[in-house]
């Protein structure tokens, strides 16, 4: 094929998944959308350059425009999250872990975290960012219901096992971390506490979910655009540290994995924190009450919706199993094919499911209640998913009609406000 043929092609395939994906109900819970002046602000000279090191302090020249920005954006998200150490630096959530455990873990150290089936990220696991450092890496107990820590016991393990590292926050992640309760175990015996807020952040931002640092952790990590409003990239925050604590992370996360950091979402950053500051208690609150009542709707329309009697969730994500319709696997497929967009998930505690072959699926509301969709239109979406899931119907063109009333942001800054045009 000649090279602009094929570039026609890439093109289009681009321009298919924008109109396809403004036709879906994507509940993925790790994704969000940026608002349409986030979104422009990807586009400028800064994708072509390279600043390394802090603001004012860099090996190239050229970078005094990025230098105001990327300070400006420090100073902005650590007001945000209270928190006076703050690196906005970090391209993804896992380049934050790995930046964090490599300096906080020394080389063969005992680590607890959530495992797999608790609902852990792959960072955490023995292959992943955490297993490069740790020996060992024990997994939290959690209580009868497969989603909260049991804190006696974890506190048990911790003054017995102890840790150098402890390790809270999650993928499947519905209700807040006994942070304070662990804390207690930790300062026993010195080892450090961190909070991967990845999913739950601007549930955190918005003054909801819980407040990691309050509750005190030593840090946290996370991934800036899951219920964040943010471009794809990573931050670590603490609040009340030493030079002596901080110091390994900056060094960590400069030269250690990162030497430019993509300037060019730096600005997409800013204008998310500014958004979260603006609209973020009544996104959270929005979010959290749409989770409910999804669980609920579903509950009601006979799926096994998990946690049920603890309301189902705290957070944005719900947890659906689904081995009665298939599976995960399956039925996060049957309803892709109909348009609405979900992970297979392992759930806590099922015999015989295996990461390819899930008993459920997490579902998470983020994003649909960015666009301004509520609690009736959870409603709507039971009714979709209980179609293809259960009965097997085709969905699309009702998923399409209800999608169709929601394409604007209700969260988030216009265009027109700031005087930007489209790219
Ligand atoms: N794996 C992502 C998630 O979906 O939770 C986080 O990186």
């Amino acid at each position: 094929m000649a090279a602009l043929d094929e570039l026609r092609e890439i093109v289009q395939l681009c321009r298919r998944a924008d109109a396809w994906r403004s036709d879906t109900i994507n509940l993925i819970a790790s994704e969000n959308v940026l608002s349409p002046v986030a979104r422009r602000l990807l586009d400028s000279d800064f994708h072509h350059r390279y600043a390394e090191g802090h603001p004012g302090k860099r090996y190239y020249e050229g970078t005094r425009f990025i230098d105001e920005i990327e300070e400006k954006t420090r100073v902005l998200v650590g007001s945000v999250f209270k928190a006076d150490r703050v690196d906005v630096r970090l391209p993804s959530g896992t380049l934050a872990n790995e930046a964090a455990f490599s300096a906080l873990v020394p080389q063969g150290a005992t680590a607890i975290a959530h495992g797999l089936d608790g609902g852990g990220h792959i960072s955490h696991a023995r292959f992943g960012a955490l297993g490069k450092r740790a020996a060992r890496i024990l997994e939290l107990p959690r209580l009868p219901d497969g989603y909260r820590i049991d804190a006696p016991k974890a506190k048990d393990m911790i003054r017995a096992e102890r840790p150098q590292i402890v390790v809270l926050g999650r993928s499947l992640f519905l209700f807040p971390e006994p942070v304070r309760e662990i804390k207690e175990a930790c300062i026993d015996v010195k080892a450090t506490l961190l909070y991967d807020a990845s999913h739950v952040l601007g549930l955190v931002a918005g003054g909801l979910f819980q407040d990691p640092l309050g509750e005190g952790a030593d840090l946290f990590t996370a991934s800036t655009h899951k219920t964040y409003f943010g471009p794809q990239r990573g931050m670590i925050a603490a609040r009340g540290k030493d030079e002596e604590f901080w110091k390994p992370i900056d060094r960590a996360v400069f030269p250690g994995v990162t030497s430019n950091h993509h300037l060019f979402s730096l600005p997409s950053l800013h204008a998310a924190s500014l958004e979260m500051r603006e609209f973020g208690a009544s996104y959270a609150e929005a979010i959290v009450r749409n989770a409910r009542a999804l669980g609920a709707a579903l509950h009601k329309r006979g799926l096994h919706v998990d946690a049920a009697d603890l309301g189902y969730t705290a957070s944005h994500q719900i947890a659906v199993d689904v081995s009665a319709q298939g599976g995960g696997r399956e039925v996060a497929r049957r309803l892709a094919a109909g348009g609405i967009i979900c992970n297979m998930n392992v759930l806590p505690g099922r015999e015989g499911q295996t990461p390819l072959r899930p008993a459920g699926i997490r579902i998470g509301v983020q994003e649909m209640t960015r666009f301004g969709m509520g609690e009736s239109e959870m409603g709507r979406i039971a009714d979709l998913v209980h179609a293809s899931a259960v009965d097997h119907k085709n969905v699309e063109e009702e998923c399409r009609r209800l999608r169709s009333e929601f394409r604007e942001i209700r969260y988030g800054y216009r265009l027109d406000q700031v005087e930007l045009v489209p790219a």
